[in-house]
Parts: structure tokens; sequence; C-alpha cells
């Protein structure tokens, strides 16, 4: 971690902690803000922390904060953070990462219901021992349930956006290491799951061993697991495990398909291979001789082995995408040549300056246009989103004659004047028609009352979806990976309506989001409806963000011609003026 992001939990826990002790709230802001700041911050404060002043200039930090930060960059701690986490147990601090939880519950429950850990709060739900405190209605301490139940059987998972960079620079690593043949990642991750329970990493190597020390020794290995001939494994300081498999080239196919999984992929492999007399495992596809003892080792000839291609055709399948391979038709299915990064031509939600984006139009044009799109949509927040910096109409205006403009200043993209505009709670949209059909593309979102339950968020997504002016339903139902559900809706009620109104379904490529998420993408695609993949970018560099979209879509089995992005410039924007 980076000396900013130490610090910035540092000022996180002290926020915290200050909040259940009851401290002033102009204590508890002050101290959160720096952390905000510090995560922000693009300079090391390591290197300013010599001049206490130059801390002192950065917006936000106080000469206190400043005093702290330098104390923290000389001694490696802060003491007041050290006395003020011990004020408090240390349970309690673990159960404000619950998502729902907020201090001022955790205070609550800490006074009046003597929870000072999850365990004793799961003690204090099933003893029924909530329903007596202040505010704990059933329906509170159902959500309460249901997050603490959330929050356990996701705990352990990296998002895919955590992973997948640490697995590429891994993978570069190791093909790095003199005498390495190849090196890939396999598992989960080559699956394009949106969580990762471990990272798999397959490997050949002239001396295996020079690999292994490699990969042993590497930064931000906090533990090394294992370290045998065949297999490594380390936890990473990031906290996430990774193996590492060294197999034969000979054997090199059957390990990739083994490893890569889904396990239930897999079993109905094995199966498959069973009925036409052969036995399939990590060494490779064996005729079945019906001695148990394993083939590998009584120098049996494989049939297949050396690539996943050879071995699938001697099961009589064609090669079968890494993402289709859960069990899920992918054995008897037709199927279907899957949408690729490349195939992406557009990105058509993203944020400026004028909302809570990071970017100027034309520094987002810019980097649409590096990334060799035809055309990039502007669409900020609409007014509900206060705390995002929503545009009212006036402001909306103004900014459609400011991206309109830039259109035609800029050379080699089309930029398109949108808005993100706010499903409200009843399905209404958060601008009327008249200001809906001034805009090139409207990107209609759920941001707010995302624990309604399901008929009614149902009801209010169809509505969006029936709208002649909306084009898009951006991220439609609002859940976070690892951090909240989100909308409950009838899926196949939304797809079979975006499918019969034209309206598209966004695949958010955000890894915080990835919603739709695969099985709902595969909905949609059978329903006949459209997908949009966009990133919702803040900053430049988020449009980066749009290979996990496009794992997502492939995992849903989604086509180029059924992503509006993939089409050319023509047919989209054909598309797009069609709606008004
Ligand atoms: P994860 O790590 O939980 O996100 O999911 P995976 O799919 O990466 O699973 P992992 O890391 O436990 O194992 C990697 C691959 O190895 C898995 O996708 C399939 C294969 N594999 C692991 N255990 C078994 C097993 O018991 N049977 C079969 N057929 N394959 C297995
Ligand atoms: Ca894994
Ligand atoms: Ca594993
Ligand atoms: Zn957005």
């Amino acid at each position: 971690m980076s000396t900013n992001a130490q610090l910035a939990t540092i000022f996180n826990e002290m926020a915290a902690v200050l909040e259940l002790i009851g401290a002033n709230p102009f204590r508890v802001n002050a101290h959160a803000r720096v952390a905000r700041v510090l995560k922000d911050l693009t300079v090391d404060v390591a290197t300013l922390a010599d001049e206490p002043k130059q801390l002192e200039a950065i917006e936000g930090i106080g000469k206190a904060s400043a005093k702290k930060i330098a104390e923290f960059v000389a001694t490696g701690a802060v003491a007041e953070h050290e006395r003020l986490v011990g004020e408090v147990p240390g349970g309690l601090l673990a159960l404000l990462e619950i998502p729902g939880l907020g201090p001022k519950t955790v205070k609550m429950l800490w006074d009046d219901g003597g929870v000072t850990d999850l365990a004793s709060l799961k003690d204090a739900i099933a003893r029924g021992a909530l329903a007596d405190l202040p505010r704990m209605g059933d329906k509170t301490i159902r959500n309460i349930t249901e997050s603490i139940a959330f929050a356990e059987q996701s705990g352990d998972r990296a998002r895919l956006g955590i992973a997948m960079p640490l697995a590429e620079s891994i993978v570069e690593r190791l093909r790095a290491v003199p005498g390495a043949g190849r090196v890939q990642y396999t598992g989960s991750l080559r699956r394009g799951r949106e969580t990762i329970g471990d990272i798999d990493i397959l490997a050949t190597a002239r001396e295996p061993e020079k690999l292994a020390e490699s990969f042993t020794t590497m930064p931000g290995v906090a533990k090394v697991l294992a370290a045998g001939r065949t297999k490594c494994s380390v936890r990473l300081e990031a906290g996430i495990q990774v193996d590492l498999r060294l197999v034969d080239e000979e054997a090199w196919g059957a390990a990739l398909l083994y490893f890569s999984g889904s396990k239930e992929h897999n079993v109905a492999l094995r199966e498959r291979a069973g009925k036409r007399g052969a036995r399939l495992n990590e060494y490779g596809l064996f005729p079945d001789d019906g001695d148990d003892a394993p083939p590998q080792q009584r120098g049996i000839a494989p049939i297949a082995s050396r690539t996943e291609k050879e071995i699938y055709a001697a099961l009589d399948l064609p090669w079968i995408p890494p993402e289709l391979r859960e069990d899920r038709g992918e054995l008897t299915a037709q199927i279907p040549k899957l949408i690729e990064l490349a195939d992406i031509r557009a990105d058509l939600h993203a944020h400026t300056v004028a909302s809570d984006g990071k970017m100027t139009i034309d520094e987002l044009a810019a980097a649409a246009r590096d990334r060799g799109y035809h055309t990039v949509a502007v669409t900020d927040h609409s007014q509900a989103s206060a705390v995002a910096g929503g545009l009212t109409v006036e402001d909306l205006l103004r900014h459609v004659d400011a991206v309109h403009e830039a259109n035609e200043r800029i050379d080699g993209i089309t930029i398109l004047a949108g808005s993100e505009v706010d499903i409200l709670a009843d399905g209404h949209l958060d601008y009327d028609d008249e200001v809906l059909a001034r805009l090139d593309i409207v990107v209609a979102s759920p941001h707010v009352a995302l624990g309604q339950d399901p008929a009614k968020a149902t009801r209010r997504l169809l509505t969006a979806i029936r709208h002649p002016l909306v084009h898009v339903i951006g991220h439609p139902t609002g859940r976070m990976v690892n951090r909240r559900e989100g909308l409950h809706p009838d899926i196949e009620a939304l797809v079979t309506a975006a499918a019969e109104h034209g309206t598209a379904l966004e695949i958010n490529a955000n890894d915080m989001r990835l919603d739709l998420r695969d099985v709902h993408v595969r909905a949609a695609v059978e329903a006949g409806a459209l997908i949009s993949i966009n990133t919702d970018a803040h900053t430049p560099g988020q449009l980066e963000l749009m290979p996990y979209g496009v794992l997502t879509g492939r995992r849903g089995w989604l086509t180029a011609d059924g992503c509006i992005n993939a089409w050319p410039a023509k047919r989209l924007h054909a598309w797009l003026a069609e709606n008004r």
C-alpha cells in the first residue's frame, strides 16, 4: 500500500472511532475529509513531509493533520490513532464494513445492545434482543441480517478489476524468466467471473525451479504458502492467494482445460469422455482400458493433450471460449461468435467536470479517440443527483451547447450530448420530455431507493424502458459487487420489454458494478434485447475498464451484433435518431 493509502486508512479509522465515541461531528468530518483528500492525491505525501507548510497547503489538510502525516512518515505510526483505536472494541470497526451499518447504528448497538463484534451482533439477532432497541423495526433487523449474510458469502472474493491487473503483472514477470515457456492465468479469472477466489497461473519452463523461485520472491508477496516442484502458492499483501502450477509441454492443453474450469464444466466434459470410452484428466484424454490406475503413470499415450482444441475436437466439440465454461448448456448449444474488445467502437456513458467527473469534454473526447472509437457520449448526472453535481435544466442546456460546440471543433470522433438521467423511485424520469428530446442520447439509471421491493423495482424500470425517449438503461439493478445487492427486478419482464421497445440495457463495465451481470445479459440476449457496454468513466483512465464489461458480455453469450457499441457509426447514429 502506498503511504497515501495507509494514511487514508488511518484517518478513516480515526473518523470512525471518533463517531463511535460520540465526538464532535466537525472533528469526525475533518478526519474523513483528510482521508478522502489523501486517497485522491496524486503526489506521494512522504515527499512533502519534511516541509509541514507544503502539507498544509493542500486543500483539506490542516495544521493538526499535517503534523500527524509527518509523524507517520517519520515513525510509521500515529500515536493519536493508536490511542483512539484502543478506545473501542476491535470488532466494532469491522462491523462498519457491513453494507447498511453506519456509525450511528453501530454506536447504538454497542451502547444499548452490548454488541462488540460480528459474533455478538449475530447472537443478539438470534436471541431477538435487537427488537428491544430504539429504531429497530422488523425491517431494519431483516436488512441487517441480510447484509451480514451477503458480507459473509462475498467477503473473501476479490473483484475482477483488482485480481486481473495483479495476474497480468505476475504473468509478465514470469514470462521474462529465462527458459520460461508458456505462462497463462487460468481459473475463474480466465473465465472472466466478476469475483475471483484465488488467482491460478499455469506455466511450462525448461528449468521450473527458476520460475518457482521468481514467483515466490516477487514483490508484493506477504507469505509463501507452498513451494514445491509442480505447485507453488503465495499470499499477496493485497490479501489474494496465487497458485502457480508447472506442467509438461505435452500436457499443456489438458492442464489448461482442467485448471480453467469451471469444475462443473470439467465434470460435464469427463462424463462426455466416459460415454465415448475415454478418460479425461489434467494430463490428457486417454483411452479407457478399464484399469483404475492413472493412465499417464502407466505409459498410456493420450488421444489428445497438447492443446485444448485437440481435446475438444476428440470429444466432437468446437473449442469453447472460457467465459462460457460454466455448465450452462455450452456442450449442447450452437456457440455464437462472441463479442471481443476490438469490436467496441463507442462508449456511451461518461461524466465530465460538469457533474462529478474529473475530466473536461475535450479530455474525454481525446481519450475516446485514442482508443479508436468513432463515438463517445457525454452523460452527466441529472438534477436529482445533487450529491453527484446533477445539472439543472438551464445548466444541462448550456452543457449540450458546449458538447455540440466541441463536436464541431474536434475531428475524428462524434461527441454526443446526453444525460444520465435518474429514474426516480416511481419510474418517472428526472427531466421533462421536452428537455430529453433535445439530447442526442438518454441513459436512464436508478440511483436512489435501491432497496425497494421487487414488484416496485420491476414497475419502475419497465416505465423507463417503455419511455419513448430513453435509449439505454444504465446499470439497471444498481448493485455494487461485494457491497450492495441493488434492485431485484423481474429480469424476464425487463428483457422482454427492452426487446419490444428497442431500449438497450447497459453492462456497466466498471468492475465495481458489472451491472447487468452475466446471467442477466444471457437473458437479454435470448430475449433479443440490445446491450450497451459502457465504462461510466469519470476520468480518462476509466475508459480502460471496457475489457471487464466485454468479459461480462461474453459470459452472457453476447455477439457484436447484439451490442450497440460495436455497430458502425452510421448504424448507431441512425438507431439513436430513431428514438427522437
Ligand atoms: P475461484 O478461485 O473460487 O474464483 O474459482 P476457480 O474456478 O478458479 O476455482 P479454483 O481456484 O478452486 O480451481 C481452479 C480450477 O481447477 C477450477 O476452475 C477447476 C479446477 N478444479 C479445481 N478443483 C477441482 C475438482 O475438484 N474437480 C475438477 N474437475 N476440477 C477442479
Ligand atoms: Ca481460482
Ligand atoms: Ca486455485
Ligand atoms: Zn454514470
